[in-house]
């Protein structure tokens, strides 16, 4: 048998490889070999080739399963929207507060007034909120300064949390979130700006991954959304959408007309919607937290997903107004609960692919080959990691092969 030289060797494991398409894919008295930041072994650990180990750690049975991914959050802006908790606690909904210019654009006017090291610090706890729970690839949009510089400064805060805790970010523009206040009545003009200024100008800078809008009644419409995905085409960026969140735009099949790598929320998802959406492979991303807050009743159509072989993952969505959520472990508990995702699914939603709603092949299972993102839990089934809610059995996370330790949270 070959020799097998690693970095990184976990013996004594209960591997969750998640191989395959369903169930979990779980290797007992496993032992998986990383080298050079990669899988370079998985399997039984009495089939485990002889070699020289760097680093060996015997996990007494421990659960080993990939780093988590959060393929859909909001979690950099400044301030916070706790009054609006409280109003709609006493019946205003979210629509009739973003109306009276609440919601989204208070969150533009603190996140504008905030410089970038302030930026930096609101958003650290909540970054590392996740990070404590194994999470390890996380996206993040833009959004809340909806002018080119208040972008770009949300942009490069999103890029500095990822460089100071070595996990993979990946930034989304979403200029096309709200109409900011200098474009009252303009939303054509104020898209056209998107397409033809401000998105050019950020991926000139390097600080764009993908591009989404948010496609409703009090977003923009199918054809102004249109317009700036063309845009993105343009540039070579894929492109993903909020849709079918409050009502039902048409904005699943749209995103699926320009390839997109998901289509996000779909509370009020259509049969055509899903039909575009296997199609093109475009990915479903659960947001069961927003759909918690809203106090929603009406799920998305998940027997119709799966039945449709559309892929389904399941993200946070944390932001400060319709799902201040930041534990990935919770999403996937209520994505359970509130959607009846399996629990096997939800970890899958979680991991390889919520990494294809970002285009990101070569993470989310234990496999040769595969990036060495790897989370380990106190957990005696993975099952447990769904079936919680507010418990975290963490006990290491490791990055390219590397042990990671959370982010201390700064006080503030
Ligand atoms: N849908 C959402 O759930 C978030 N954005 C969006 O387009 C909400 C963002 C917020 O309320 O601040
Ligand atoms: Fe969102």
């Amino acid at each position: 048998m070959a020799r097998l030289d690693a970095d990184l060797l976990l013996r004594n494991a209960r591997l969750v490889t998640l191989a395959g398409d369903t169930g979990w894919g779980l290797v007992e008295q496993g032992a998986l070999a990383a080298r050079d930041g990669a899988i370079a072994w998985v399997g039984p650990e009495s089939a485990l080739p002889a070699g020289e180990v760097l680093r060996e750690v015997d996990l007494a049975g421990a659960l080993v399963t990939p780093g988590l991914v959060d393929c859909h959050t909001h979690l950099v802006y400044a301030g916070n929207r706790y009054g609006e908790f409280e109003r709609r606690l006493e019946g205003a909904s979210y629509e009739e507060i973003a109306r009276a210019g609440g919601g989204i654009a208070s969150t533009v006017r603190a996140t504008r007034a905030a410089n970038e090291a302030q930026l930096l610090s609101q958003s650290r706890p909540r970054f590392a909120s996740l990070c404590a729970e194994g999470v390890t690839t996380i996206e993040i949009k833009s959004g809340y300064g909806l002018d080119r510089a208040s972008e770009a400064k949300m942009l490069r805060v999103a890029r500095a949390l990822g460089r100071e805790s070595g996990r993979t970010v990946r930034t989304t523009f979403l200029g096309a979130h709200a109409l900011p206040p200098e474009y009252e009545g303009r939303a054509d003009a104020y898209i056209d700006h998107l397409g033809s200024d401000m998105l050019p100008a950020l991926a000139a800078e390097g600080l764009v991954d993908a591009v989404d809008a948010f496609c409703e009644t009090i977003g923009f419409t199918p054809a102004q959304v249109a317009r700036l995905f063309d845009a993105a085409a343009a540039l070579g960026l894929p492109v993903k959408l909020h849709a079918e969140q409050l009502s039902d735009q048409g904005g699943a099949a749209l995103a699926a007309r320009y390839r997109g790598l998901s289509a996000d929320h779909l509370e009020w998802l259509s049969p055509e919607g899903i039909g575009a959406m296997a199609r093109s492979g475009t990915v479903a991303v659960l947001l069961p937290g927003a759909f918690h807050f809203l106090r929603e009743t009406r799920a998305p159509p998940i027997e119709q997903l799966r039945a449709a072989g559309v892929p389904m993952a399941v993200a946070t969505d944390l932001n400060p107004g319709t799902s201040p959520l930041a534990s990935l472990l919770a999403a996937m508990s209520l994505a359970c609960t509130h959607f009846r995702l399996t629990p096997a699914e939800a970890l899958r939603g979680a991991t390889h692919v919520g990494a294809r709603a970002l285009g990101l092949a070569d993470r989310g299972r234990l496999a040769v080959g595969q990036r060495a993102d790897i989370a380990v839990w106190a957990l005696d089934h993975p099952a447990g990691l769904a079936a919680h809610l507010g418990f975290n059995a963490l006990l290491h996370t490791f990055v390219a092969g590397e042990e990671s330790h959370v982010l201390r949270i700064a006080a503030h």
